[in-house]
């Protein structure tokens, strides 16, 4: 496993990087799931192995590849002028120099997203509201949630807050059962808010120590449905003022750009405090993380891996820098 060498920001780009890796110790699963990501930046390494000198060519085919690799505009044109300031200065003189720059302005660029979801033991229950479009995977990462909290001896409750489908409430229960974990849920139709209402209701009786609120998917273009989230957030305060006290969206990878707009129209409406971000093992968009960094800066909680519940990993930006674009002898 790779982490980044922590330094203290001087704000001065490639001229204060160091990236290295710690320790070795084998291959890093996570360097396996997020192979497809990784190979989209693949290139960079041809490209650099190609060039006996840093030329204008060279620097226009590493911005090519960044956008390639689904960063967006505001993030690649980030790396690449803090790079051609680091060629201007002299930090960066020679083609072998480049990657590990690169390397550290990724790593820049996302490590302030880097803020672990801490649950407050004060806060009970500690509630999570989780949202997004369909199918990106707010259900199976509840469960994975809910997994992770029970292994630190947290009680738990979730609230299907999803009505418009039976099969979301029954994908929901069935998950509650085999894990022993209590559902609040009512039938197909009813109304989300009072469902989640009633659950943190019955949470805060109970002092149950973690909430996790399902809602349906819905686009941010359907209006009614956002403003729906909105009540949910009234009516829970009706209970905890401050609660939700996580607005978690979660996007999938795959949709690579569409996430990020997702996650701008989503914050406009609701004022999300985490991401989450699915599916990173089944694409070559994990670039769109960058995307979402650079453009909006919301806190990355959790990335998911894989569909079993050990394959949701707290973001850790130097360990995701390492495992999408493995250079090592930085410095
Ligand atoms: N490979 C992979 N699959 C995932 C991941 N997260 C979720 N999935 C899969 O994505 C699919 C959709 O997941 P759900 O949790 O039902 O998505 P949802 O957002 O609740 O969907 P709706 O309730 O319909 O809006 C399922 O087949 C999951 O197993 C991930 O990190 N990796
Ligand atoms: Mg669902």
């Amino acid at each position: 496993m790779f982490s980044i060498f922590r330094r203290k920001k001087s704000g001065q780009g490639v001229e204060s990087t160091q990236v290295r890796p710690v320790e070795q110790t084998g291959v890093d699963p996570l360097e396996q799931r997020l192979e497809r990501t990784r190979s989209s930046l693949g290139g960079l390494f041809s490209l650099i192995r190609g060039a006996s000198t840093i030329d204008e060519d060279l620097i226009e085919e590493i911005e090519t590849t960044l956008l390639t690799a689904d960063m967006g505009i505001t993030a690649t044109t980030r790396i690449i002028d803090r790079l051609r300031e680091g060629i201007r200065r002299g930090i960066v003189s020679e083609p072998a120099q480049v990657l590990p720059a690169v390397q550290a302005e990724l790593y820049d660029l996302i490590e302030p997203c880097e803020q672990f979801l801490a649950v407050d033991p004060d806060k009970k229950p500690f509630v999570l509201l989780m949202v997004g479009v369909n199918g990106v995977g707010k259900t199976t990462t509840i469960g994975k949630l809910a997994r992770r909290y029970l292994d630190e001896g947290k009680s738990v409750m979730l609230a299907a807050g999803d009505t418009f489908r039976a099969a979301a409430v029954e994908q929901l229960k069935a998950w509650g059962e085999r894990n022993g974990v209590p559902v609040v849920a009512q039938q197909s139709g009813a109304d989300s808010a009072a469902v989640i209402f009633d659950a943190l209701h019955s949470a805060k009786s109970r002092g149950v120590d973690v909430l996790i609120a399902d809602t349906a998917g819905r686009l941010h273009t359907q209006g009614h449905l956002m403003q729906e989230l909105a009540k949910v957030k009234r009516v829970m305060q009706k209970v905890d003022a401050e609660a939700p006290h996580e607005t978690m969206l979660v996007v999938d990878a795959g949709t690579g750009q569409n996430a990020l707009a997702q996650a701008r129209e989503f914050n406009q409406s609701v004022t999300l405090t985490g991401i989450t971000v699915t599916k990173l093992d089944g694409t070559a968009r994990g670039g769109v993380m960058f995307a979402i960094a650079a453009e909006l800066g919301i806190p990355i909680r959790f990335i998911g891996v894989g569909e079993s519940a050990a394959d949701l990993r707290p973001f850790d930006a130097g360990t995701f820098v390492h495992a999408i674009l493995p250079v090592e002898n930085a410095g």
